[in-house]
């Protein structure tokens, strides 16, 4: 796995901006945490700023960091698809008095939740040295589902040059290719810029006639969808494993397989029940790492598969600082946690990492999205950062610019009764608006040209 190495290619961590409207529906199958908090208070500005603060603690580690802008809400574009006319207060009103699950479908802040914006992979590993980006269709769930073309529009607006970046469409709309992006994705590499290796997990095989075993809750991915997206990306057949999730897993609350595995640079840190077949996983992946993968197993009777969910211990951000150390960045779940935080302590100790940095994204987490889920990693060379969007970067400077942006247009609280109210569509175009010219993102979106 060390062919060529562009020694100046860096990971950088797209996070996804908490926007104005995150608020709890429960709309989310399958995820617990989305389910038990439904109809409760959120705070959309304690929200944004617990992102913005784990932002920098990653900044803090000289990890680069960037961002993703949040989506305009409520999506007038599907509530008119849906059939409501008239106004747009005429839309949102009729939403919400005939159909006020559609409203909080067209309201959802479930775009901050960047490792299902999109797969992406890195220039090293494609036959034409381009990064590949394919947006994840998130055909699951109809909040999700209408996120996809907006992402499309926000990654190829950022990664514009075509000499540099290829943009492949979300997989065809089907349950058969059920596709969440990079939450089911992982590559291995000794550092970034060298040629990796990748896994694709996925839970149904994706043709209904083999998915017939009834469960719990059904899988959003498919292997036919993962097989499409490598296929698209030009991966080497050596380069790459397709990986079935276990199925108690699925059933157990992990919608994805960032909820109970994380890997980074040569290292994987995983539930024993992550993978249906582990042995052949394991196997497959030291054959792809020429044996140089480090595979950290918990096992059940360490911790066990619930509260692997409640901690999301393995939706840590696993990260190279700029010391070369690597740095476990975990939600404050783990600290509070016994058996969690002696995990840590423990692979401290055995030097499967250096140290740990404990985030707080509790607002995101209660819609069970953990530090992992919040960012999409995308690496690039030199050149390719100089051919993108650089306004997203983030610097110091930056990073107080969105601090007091979140203060001044953000909410402190939202209920299930606010969502009806049509102030909340021009404070977020207003919010937009001023977001896309900070960013030198221009007129980004519909409601801008
Ligand atoms: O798709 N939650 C998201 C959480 C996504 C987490 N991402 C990763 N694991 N990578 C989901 O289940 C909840 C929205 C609500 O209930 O209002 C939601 O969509």
């Amino acid at each position: 796995m060390n062919e060529t190495n562009d020694k100046d290619a860096v990971e950088i961590n797209f996070d996804g901006l908490i926007g104005p409207t995150h608020n709890f529906a429960g709309l989310a199958a399958g995820n617990l945490a989305s389910q038990s908090h439904r109809a409760q208070e959120s705070h959309p500005r304690f929200a944004a700023l617990q992102g913005l603060a784990k932002m920098r603690v990653l900044m803090g580690l000289g990890v680069p960091q960037a961002v993703l802008p949040p989506q305009p809400r409520p999506s007038l574009t599907l509530l008119r698809r849906l059939g409501f006319v008239g106004t747009d207060a005429t839309v949102i009103g009729d939403a919400f008095r005939q159909a006020p699950h559609l409203l909080a479908v067209a309201m959802s802040g479930s775009s901050m939740w960047t490792a299902n914006a999109a797969t992406v992979c890195p220039s090293a590993d494609s036959p034409d040295g381009r990064v590949h980006f394919t947006p994840a269709n998130l055909i699951t769930s109809a909040h999700r589902a209408n996120e996809t073309h907006v992402t499309a529009a926000v990654l190829k607006a950022i990664f514009a040059d075509e000499t540099h970046f290829s943009h492949h469409d979300p997989l065809p709309t089907s349950s058969d290719l059920g596709d969440e992006g990079a939450a089911n994705h992982s590559r291995f590499c000794d550092a970034p810029g060298d040629p990796g290796g990748q896994l694709f997990v996925y839970g149904a095989d994706g043709r209904a006639f083999a998915d017939a075993t009834s469960r719990r809750y059904t899988s959003r991915q498919t292997r036919l969808a993962s097989e499409s997206v490598a296929r698209l990306h030009g991966l080497r057949s050596d380069r790459v494993v397709f990986a079935l999730q276990h199925p108690d897993a699925i059933d157990a609350g992990v919608f994805h397989n960032d909820v109970i595995a994380v890997g980074h640079r040569l290292t994987l840190l995983c539930h024993e029940l992550a993978f249906a077949d582990r042995t052949d996983v394991h196997d497959q992946l030291r054959r792809m790492t020429d044996d140089r993968i480090r595979i950290v197993e918990v096992a059940t009777s360490q911790l066990s598969l619930a509260n692997s969910v409640s901690t999301y211990l393995f939706n840590s951000q696993l990260v190279t600082s700029a010391d070369r150390s690597t740095i476990l960045v975990a939600p404050t779940a783990c600290q509070r946690h016994e058996v969690t935080r002696s995990l840590i302590e423990q692979w401290i100790s055995e030097g499967v990492l250096d140290a740990v940095e404990f985030v707080d994204v509790n607002e995101s987490m209660a819609n069970g999205g953990g530090p992992a889920c919040l960012r999409l990693r995308i690496v690039l060379t030199e050149p390719e950062r100089r051919a993108m969007a650089s306004g997203v970067l983030l610097d110091d400077d930056r990073l107080a610019s969105l601090t007091d942006w979140v203060n001044r247009h953000y909410r402190e609280t939202l209920t299930p009764a606010d969502l009806g109210d049509p102030n909340l569509l021009r404070e977020n175009h207003d919010a937009l608006d001023e977001l896309t010219q900070r960013l030198g993102l221009g007129s980004l979106y519909e409601f801008q040209r």
